[in-house]
């Protein structure tokens, strides 16, 4: 994401229905000169540094001490915990509700800013663009274990079963997955990561259980991966741009996004989890554990906001769907006014908004439009 600058510059069009002054229009020739420059000769800084930066900045939030207190979840160790446990303590009512976009919306608004504030990072919250990478994940820069990666896509255990998906434990294994490439911990930057929560959903081989019911004990190990081709190729181009443009109503498109498991289709949000395995793939109570999840996520904004930038007077405040979980058991509508808070720990800084409030990203707390440079 590359915040106001680019607003600027879109804006910059409608600029000419007031006072233009000389030397505003030496500003617009110099922004259309930067623009020519930048499409001929790439971003000066080669993006190196920002990578660094945002590596330094998520182990520096992963070092400093959680703010919840062990009488909530006496496993969060960290200020990166305090994230996952309001993840994990709201599931229920973030995911296939109507506040799903809103609430992810606000949630990596969240992280970005605390990564910012708390651990020096100069960049924004990138996002990956599974469609560009969905033959090979494990050669995309995020997850080919370089050291300007967030890791590995996993090493490889062999001799391993299908994954159930979305899981077995609810939905009685709709979808086989077929192993990926790894299966074990990752290497490269976060070989060191300690997970301290979970697993909640899924049992994946080796990992011992969390010693507390609800996953929130401690339960110190590695991060996990197994990027796979299988579910990566459920969110190639075609599948995200059929998404865009053929379902023309909140409800739809979001049933689209989160997939259609009878009838064996993964949709784009779990096929982008399922990409990448492990926590983050298999237990959507705990994904937020693996820091690839706020760079899904931020595809999943992004996938979100073109759709609505399509017809923003028809789409940009719609929603779709009630406060239940699927429905289940069956609720109201959600609407524009229902509160999105991040919990008691984080709400200090990031006070509750409504739907309402999260449905332009120019609007509400965001400033921010998403650059594909
Ligand atoms: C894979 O899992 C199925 C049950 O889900 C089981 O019947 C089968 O034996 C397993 N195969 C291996 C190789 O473990
Ligand atoms: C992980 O820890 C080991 C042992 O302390 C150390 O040798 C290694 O450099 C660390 N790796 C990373 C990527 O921090
Ligand atoms: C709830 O929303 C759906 C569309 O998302 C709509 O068809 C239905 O009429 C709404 N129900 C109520 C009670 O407004
Ligand atoms: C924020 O919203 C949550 C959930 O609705 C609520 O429990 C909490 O009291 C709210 N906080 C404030 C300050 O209103
Ligand atoms: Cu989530």
């Amino acid at each position: 994401m590359r915040f106001l600058t680019t607003v600027a510059t879109a804006l910059a069009g409608s600029v000419t229905a007031l006072k233009v002054l000389e030397h505003d229009k030496l500003a617009i020739i110099g922004l259309q000169n930067v623009a020519k420059d930048v499409a001929k000769n790439g971003y000066p800084s080669p993006g190196t540094y920002e990578k660094l930066n945002y590596i330094d900045a998520i182990k520096c939030i992963h070092k400093k001490p959680a703010l919840t207190p062990s009488a909530i979840a006496s496993g969060a160790k960290s200020r990166y915990d305090d994230f996952i446990v309001t993840h994990v303590l709201q599931t229920w009512s973030v995911h296939a509700t109507a506040n799903f976009l809103p609430w992810h919306r606000y949630y990596l608004f969240a992280y970005e800013q605390l990564l910012r504030t708390e651990c020096g990072l100069k960049g924004y919250l990138p996002y990956y663009n599974w469609a560009w990478w969905h033959e090979a994940p494990d050669k995309s820069p995020l997850y080919d274990g370089s050291e300007t990666s967030i890791g590995s896509g996993g090493t490889y255990v062999p001799g391993r079963n299908y994954t159930c998906v979305p899981n077995e434990v609810k939905s009685g294994c709709p979808i086989h997955l077929p192993p990926g490439v790894g299966g074990g911990c990752i290497t490269g930057p976060l070989a060191n990561w300690t997970l301290n929560l979970g697993p909640l959903l899924t049992m994946l081989p080796g990992v011992k259980p969390n010693p507390q019911e609800d996953g929130l004990g401690y339960n110190p190990r590695c991060i996990s991966r197994d990027l796979s081709k299988e579910a990566a190729y459920e969110t190639r181009d075609e599948m995200v741009t059929s998404l865009i443009t053929g379902y023309n109503d909140m409800l739809s498109f979001q049933n689209r996004m989160q997939g259609d498991f009878p009838n064996k289709f993964f949709g784009v949000h779990t096929a982008g989890h399922f990409t990448i395995g492990g926590d983050a793939g298999t237990d959507f109570f705990n994904s937020p554990s693996d820091p690839g999840f706020f760079f899904h996520h931020g595809m999943i904004d992004r996938v979100w906001w073109i759709w609505q930038n399509q017809d923003l007077e028809k789409r940009r405040n719609q929603l779709g769907g009630t406060i239940t979980f699927n429905d289940n058991p069956p609720s109201r509508n959600g609407t524009l006014e229902d509160v999105l808070t991040l919990g008691s720990i984080l709400e200090g800084e990031f006070p509750n908004i409504t739907n309402g409030d999260a449905m332009s990203t120019i609007g509400g707390p965001f400033c921010y439009v998403y650059d594909d440079a």
